[in-house]
């Protein structure tokens, strides 16, 4: 599916490393829009990084963003639109770093205080150790090579090594295959499965997909209540059962969107922690029935990680990585944290690609993560 936005967002016409997402072969043309009125045809544009006006262009994602936020203050229609949403929603990110790094670029040294001022600013923005500590020995070659002496050359530098880094985890969804596209929604308590599934569903119909969500939290009793509000918002269907097992309220809808020749099922789950064993294994069970259900499904599994959580992000990939194989990600939160830096650390330590980037509780604010808007976002 994305595939014209990542046109849009891309230069570089070479897909960007895809760290462990499993090769997904290309979508086959889809039958029938669902009802979605405002829809787009979209041939294949030739890639179209920054440009602002498109004229011949089909409608984009980003031109969807635009009309969908059209009630916002001054966003243009286009790319710089989709641009200014994750730039208002890393606000709190680029306003902590700004502050910071501007106090640092207009020192008139680059010594040991300096690296070491800088290590405490991009720690503090939880990009890692790991991850600080390449940065900064990146620059600091790019100082010696390049003969360097003004602070004030270095936040290009950091930027550009920033971009270099991100860009290894940047890889759009794509819906492929045959369907139904089955992706399971998974990740610790209040992360924003849910919400998310309501904000990604309208995308999903946006790019002319027919979407059908399974409300496999039997958990909490509010948790299918909660998602057939995003139903009705999206104008689709909610498969839910009253205290049913979660394996088997995702069995029905996988097979009900077989049946109905459905593009693409989402499936929520209850939030768990990496410690909770039994909660784990029994998402795997989950993740068996699926299969068995569906062959090559689940075709996407989606880990939401709250941008607050700091470096624990790594830890809880980690654990459902090892029961699942996570095949991307979807940060949220990112609108109420100065953390945006969690996504350097990821890249790093257990690259996997960022699908989409949660800026707010609106049903538009999900956004494809591309590398160059968000460092801009960090910084400018
Ligand atoms: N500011 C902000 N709030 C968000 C975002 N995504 C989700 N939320 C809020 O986070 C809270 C929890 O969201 P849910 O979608 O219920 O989270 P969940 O992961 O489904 O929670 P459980 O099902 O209990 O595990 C809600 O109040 C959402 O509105 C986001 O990107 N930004
Ligand atoms: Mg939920």
């Amino acid at each position: 599916m994305f595939d014209f936005l990542k046109k849009l967002i891309k230069k570089d016409p070479k897909a960007p490393a895809k760290p462990k997402a499993p090769a997904k072969p290309k979508a086959p043309a889809k039958p029938k829009a669902p009802a979605k009125p405002k829809a787009p045809a979209k041939p294949k544009a030739p890639a179209k990084p920054k440009a602002p006006a498109k004229p011949k262009a089909p409608k984009t994602y980003a031109d969807q963003i635009a009309k969908d936020s059209g009630n916002q203050k001054n966003e243009k229609k286009g790319f710089f639109s989709f641009a200014a949403k994750i730039q208002s929603g890393l606000a709190k990110t680029r306003e902590k770093l700004n502050s910071q790094l501007t106090h640092l670029f207009t020192g008139n040294k680059i010594d040991d205080t300096f690296y070491d001022e800088l290590e405490m600013i991009l720690l503090t923005a939880d990009v890692g150790i790991n991850a600080t500590e390449m940065l900064i020995s990146q620059v600091k070659d790019k100082v010696k090579k390049d003969g360097l002496q003004e602070p004030s050359q270095l936040k290009d530098i950091l930027k550009s090594e920033l971009i270099t880094l991100l860009k290894t985890i940047e890889s759009p969804l794509q819906i492929a295959g045959n369907h139904p596209f089955i992706i399971m929604m998974v990740g610790v308590n209040g992360t924003g499965k849910t919400t998310t599934i309501g904000k990604l569903t309208k995308l999903l119909l946006e790019d002319n997909k027919t979407v059908l969500i399974a409300a496999g939290d039997t958990f909490r009793a509010a948790a299918s209540e909660q998602l057939s509000v995003w139903g009705d918002r999206n104008q689709v269907s909610v498969i839910a059962q009253k205290k049913g097992d979660p394996s088997a309220v995702i069995f029905d809808a996988v097979n009900s969107a077989k049946a109905k020749k459905i593009n693409v099922v989402i499936a929520d789950t209850a939030g768990r922690l990496p410690t909770q064993k039994n909660l784990i294994d029994e998402i795997t069970k989950i993740k068996r029935v699926i299969t068995k259900c569906h062959q090559p499904g689940p075709q996407e599994i989606l880990l939401v990680i709250d941008a607050n959580t700091g470096q624990n992000a790594i830890n809880q990939l980690k654990v459902f990585n090892e029961a699942l194989g996570v095949t991307g990600l979807i940060i949220t939160k990112l609108d109420g944290t100065a953390k945006g830096g969690i996504v350097a650390a990821i890249a790093k330590e257990l690259p996997t690609p960022i699908r989409f980037i949660g800026l707010g509780e609106g049903i538009d604010d999900l956004k494809v993560f591309s590398a160059e808007d968000y460092v801009e976002a960090m910084f400018e």
